[in-house]
């Protein structure tokens, strides 16, 4: 997925095609990769593909690809970190101290995790779930993360909250087509965007 180009090009075809939207198929091969600094990592699929686990919560590390799932009655956060041995920094994007979390977060000392969202199979943050998390301390601020499939999640989605400053934008279709919802911090219904998110991407 990566392109043999500069990462200051892929920004600003990023915009450009941001801006215009002239060419979703370039728009697409772009977007699948996560801008940060000097780094474009491919962002994975979302889940493993196996039914049984659609009754499950499950999370993806968008730095590595690295997925894991659990019993969706399980707390989201303690499940990420018994997975993964490193806190979990979940700061609601829209709670009044956010900021100050944010600032006090990026002062800890590494390794750490940040959530950028989770989206539930039911309104009011209920069922199962999905979770995406990164180690990058800049988390959303300039860096986009852009999820084209949401895979077993395919129009699943009924709620979302979005972590550390980020925003989620949902798209109708794969490759970000389609209608879109947001950029929006969190919703505990998308009404008539229910069970529509194909794809996503988090800014
Ligand atoms: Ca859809």
């Amino acid at each position: 997925m990566l392109l043999p180009c500069t990462t200051a090009e892929r920004l600003n075809d990023r915009m450009n095609t941001r801006k215009a939207q002239p060419n979703r198929a370039l728009r697409g091969v772009l977007s699948a990769t996560v801008l940060l600094g000097a780094l474009a990592v491919p962002l994975l699929a979302a889940t493993p593909a196996n039914a049984e686990e659609l009754s499950q919560s499950c999370w993806t590390n968008v730095d590595t690809g690295e997925t894991g799932c659990f019993d969706s009655s399980l707390d989201i956060v303690e499940q990420i970190e018994l997975a993964t041995g490193v806190p979990l920094v979940a700061t609601k994007t829209d709670s009044p101290n956010a900021p100050l979390a944010a600032r006090a977060s990026k002062l800890a000392d590494p390794p750490l995790n940040f959530l950028l969202m989770t989206g539930w199979d039911g309104t009011n943050q209920s069922g199962p779930s999905v979770s995406f998390f990164t180690s990058a301390v800049g988390v959303c601020s300039g860096i986009t993360y852009s999820l084209q499939s949401l895979n077993e999640w395919n129009d699943r989605i009924e709620s979302f909250q979005a972590f550390n400053g980020c925003d989620a934008i949902l798209y109708e279709d794969e490759f970000w087509g389609g209608d879109s919802f947001g950029p929006a911090a969190s919703s505990n219904n998308l009404g008539t965007f229910n069970n529509k998110a194909s794809a996503l991407d988090l800014e």
